[in-house]
């Protein structure tokens, strides 16, 4: 039996020994310890929406607050222009970016490729107005008591998604309890004193954003609206105790205690709704909304509540599980995590640690995107210490968003993906007026008019081109992010939703590659341009970045169209351009070329490059595998392996996903350890460095992926099982066409594979060795297959359970149920 996953620490976050990780750091500035610190030590929770990072000092407790729609920028009475930094108005030459884009595309077919690419310049937006996550502040509670504190612990309990604090000063054992409640939508603390003395505290809360606390009898609120954009917020706390409570200034003061419980909810008037993005609620009517939400969740009092969290949280992340055999030896997790890089590490806390990070990042997805959020996980999910977050904390989508989400359908947990659907859906309305405006597109054609959106994104429809070309410019973003859409589909094989809400995004999307696409009169083929590859090298007239996303939006649409049967003829068109888009091509040292005119690898751009742009047909595209593309798989591999390995933290998990899918478990194995020994902090969160989150969800999609791939038309078990999990055992994943996958392996081999199908059709399974396997279902009978080229096809039921064994395995695999 796998131990519980628990994060366990004998220290308080700022008393924690901080980590150098990674390369350059880029945040936090000089001098700020205090934000290097929050971002090694602190444990966080949520529930989508309400963010909270523990530090669990003592005497004085701090709790950092955030709300994910505290965001500035956007529209403002400040700021009565707000065009989503679009540039919609002429420039001093009378021109607006459609013109600059029509001559640079001019300029590019006639093979002025300087003019061309000098020109790019023009394609960018406004920087006013963009805005940033912000802060909310600190939940401070002090906490008197006599005597030497000894016997310190904090834990986070992944299974339960509950934070403790204990220890002991003189007689007394002190405990603090934390957990942050999707069904209530509040925060819930609990202090409690067993032995001679009593709990002493003040309770307050600093606001970051220059609200003042107003305290009564026993609540405590805060109301306020942000400079920059006039954003309301508000925040209602509500404490009962056996103690005296009382208000203090601007605290509640509690004394003589034996317990207290603190109920905690805050909320903004924003909303997704373009182009205002506020409720239009009154001051008034939100502040009722949020002291409503903190008095319901202590009416329905702390134990209650703790069932309802626990239930709720637990419906989601039971649904995975893996075990590698894993056993901490009862090592806190920072020196679990300091242990790992070193030759004496035993392989049982290897493995412990690898299990831990796999739980944790499911429990990053699900404290920090759920179905009710307005908004998806941004860079670094909800939680955050400060007003000047690294690149402002916003959905970047030139990989990071995408990476955010590549975890969510694999390990079962697709409700958590819904924001992500939410928010793309809702940049269409802008997205329009990008394209308008950036390409000449007319938005009076509504929603078949064509939608795009660039790198960088904020909740306030900033669907324009960053402020800078080369990291700004990037309409690919929106055929990516639309491929994280589709996949609900694949993986869920809801034909409703389909119709509904994906195809009508997805044939949106379309329609402005449709319009965009140019023949290059060189090749005759269809190429996308100016194009820029994520962050390097040369704008040109398209590249391999851009083709591959175009190719697979291609791809998803015409897939879509063919499993509602609609549109048959504009299907046709579409399969037409699918065939005449630019291919990937293989350059002269065998490598995927990221631009068309390279020759040898690494003669343009950076050499190493983080970013594996050229490679996402590997991965999380499906553009290129073993056996329907050898040629491209095998050049695949001689461009991963020249990039290098060492990177940022995200970088390293993306080429975890891209070894996994090379087949190479090995590879990506010691992408693992390079992750965990340069690329995680101590308190598991994964190091740019800053802190990012995308390298946590990175690193779950990887070690999904090197056990199960499911992109081609076989079900692949165990396809890059590294030699260092010689035994293990995962359960709950979920293969495209909505069929979980449990796996048992012994030895590097697998033991039993069971598939357990949503709807009745057939099923391809690929074991990953040319051994004879024995498919029975659930009475051990027996199931008829065909074999060929190493994959095993039968038909399956719904909700019946077919195990795949090897020959002779069958009566162990029997005995075992
Ligand atoms: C992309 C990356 C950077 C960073 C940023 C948030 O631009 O190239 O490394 O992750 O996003």
């Amino acid at each position: 039996m796998k131990e519980r996953s628990i994060l366990r620490y004998d220290k308080s976050a700022s008393r924690m020994k901080l980590k150098k990780c990674g390369l350059a750091a880029y945040w936090p500035p000089k001098g700020r310890k205090d934000q290097n610190t929050w971002q090694q030590t602190v444990l966080p929770l949520g529930n989508g929406t309400i963010g909270l990072s523990v530090y669990g000092d003592e005497p004085r407790e701090q709790i950092t607050l955030n709300c994910k729609t505290l965001w500035a920028g956007g529209p403002s009475p400040k700021r009565p222009d707000y065009a989503g930094g679009n540039r919609v108005r002429p420039d001093a030459d009378g021109k607006l970016p459609r013109d600059y884009y029509r001559k640079i595309k001019e300029l590019f077919l006639q093979g002025k490729n300087k003019e061309a690419s000098d020109l790019c310049a023009k394609l960018v937006g406004e920087e006013e107005g963009y805005g940033t996550y912000l802060c909310w502040g600190k939940l401070i509670v002090d906490c008197k008591g006599e005597g030497k504190t000894e016997g310190y612990s904090r834990t986070l309990d992944l299974e339960r998604a509950i934070c403790n604090v204990e220890y002991r000063k003189g007689g007394t054992r002190y405990t603090r309890e934390y957990f942050v409640s999707y069904p209530h939508n509040a925060a819930f603390c609990r202090f409690g004193a067993v032995g001679d003395q009593t709990l002493n505290l003040r309770i307050s809360v600093q606001s970051m954003q220059g609200a003042h606390s107003a305290v009564k009898e026993d609540r405590l609120t805060q109301d306020g609206r942000l400079d920059d954009n006039d954003l309301a917020y508000s925040l209602a706390l509500e404490c009962e105790s056996d103690g005296a409570i009382a208000a203090e200034g601007d605290s509640l003061t509690i004394k003589g205690a034996r317990r207290v419980e603190l109920y905690l909810a805050l909320d903004t008037d924003y909303d997704d709704n373009y182009p205002v993005y506020r409720t239009g609620e009154t001051s008034k009517e939100l502040a009722e909304r949020v002291r409503s939400r903190a008095r319901k969740a202590r009416e329905t009092g702390y134990e209650t509540a703790r069932r309802a969290h626990i239930d709720d949280y637990q419906s989601l992340f039971r649904r995975a599980s893996i075990d590698l055999g894993g056993d901490g030896g009862g090592l806190t997790t920072d020196r679990l995590l300091r242990k790992y890089g070193k030759a004496t590490c035993p392989a049982a806390q290897k493995r412990a640690l690898e299990e831990l990070l796999f739980d944790f990042g499911r429990y990053l997805t699900i404290s920090s995107s759920r179905e009710r959020d307005l908004l998806p996980s941004n860079l670094q999910g909800i939680w955050n210490c400060t007003n000047t977050p690294a690149w402002s904390s916003d959905f970047h989508m030139n990989v990071n968003l995408q990476m955010n989400y590549w975890p969510v359908y694999v390990a079962s947990l697709s409700e958590c993906a819904k924001p992500l659907i939410r928010y793309v859906d809702a940049l269409r309305a802008p997205g329009r007026v990008t394209a308008e405006y950036y390409t000449g597109l007319r938005s009076a054609a509504g929603e078949q008019n064509g939608f795009v959106c660039h790198n960088q994104n904020t909740p306030f429809g900033w669907t324009c081109p960053g402020w800078e070309f080369d990291w700004g410019w990037s309409p690919v973003s929106a055929a990516w992010i639309m491929h994280n859409i589709y996949e609900c589909y694949q993986y869920g094989g809801d034909r409703t939703v389909l119709r509904e809400q994906i195809y009508p995004m997805l044939k949106e999307c379309v329609a402005y590659f449709d319009a965009n696409l140019t023949r290059d009169p060189h090749t005759g083929r269809l190429v996308c341009m100016p194009s820029y590859s994520p962050e390097h090298g040369p704008r040109t007239m398209g590249n391999t970045y851009e083709q591959t996303l175009i190719w697979q939006l291609y791809r998803d649409c015409i897939d879509a169209a063919e499993a509602l049967g609609a549109d048959l003829d504009a299907r046709r068109q579409w399969e037409s351009t699918l065939n005449d888009l630019r291919p990937i091509e293989i350059g002269a040292s065998g490598q995927i070329k990221e631009w068309y005119h390279e020759i040898e690898i690494d003669t343009i751009g950076q050499k190493r490059h983080r970013h594996l742009s050229h490679l996402l047909g590997v991965y999380p595209c499906a553009l290129i595998d073993r056996k329907r593309t050898p040629e491209a798989f095998a050049a695949a591999r001689v461009s991963l392996d020249r990039r290098g390995d060492k990177s940022t933290g995200w970088a390293m998990g993306q080429r975890i996903n891209a070894w996994a899918r090379l087949c190479d478990g090995d590879r990506a194995y010691r992408l693992i350890g390079m992750l965990m020994t340069n690329g995680i902090y101590p308190n598991l969160w994964d190091a740019h460095p800053p802190f990012q989150i995308d390298g946590n969800f990175g690193y779950v999609s990887g070690v999904c992926e090197m056990l199960m791939q499911s992109h081609t038309d076989a079900i692949a078990l165990l396809p890059a099982l590294p030699r260092a999990w010689q035994n293990g055992c995962v359960a709950g994943l979920t293969a495209r066409g909505n069929r979980r996958v449990d796996l048992r392996w012994l030895g590097g081999a697998l033991a039993s594979a069971q598939i357990t199908p949503a709807f009745d059709g057939p099923i391809a399974v690929a074991p990953p060795d040319g051994r004879r396997y024995a498919i029975t279902d659930e009475r051990g009978i027996e199931v008829r297959y065909e074999q060929a080229d190493g994959v095993l096809r039968f038909e399956g039921i719904a909700r019946k359970t077919y195990a795949v064994v090897p020959k002779g395995a069958e009566k162990t695999h029997e005995k075992e149920k």
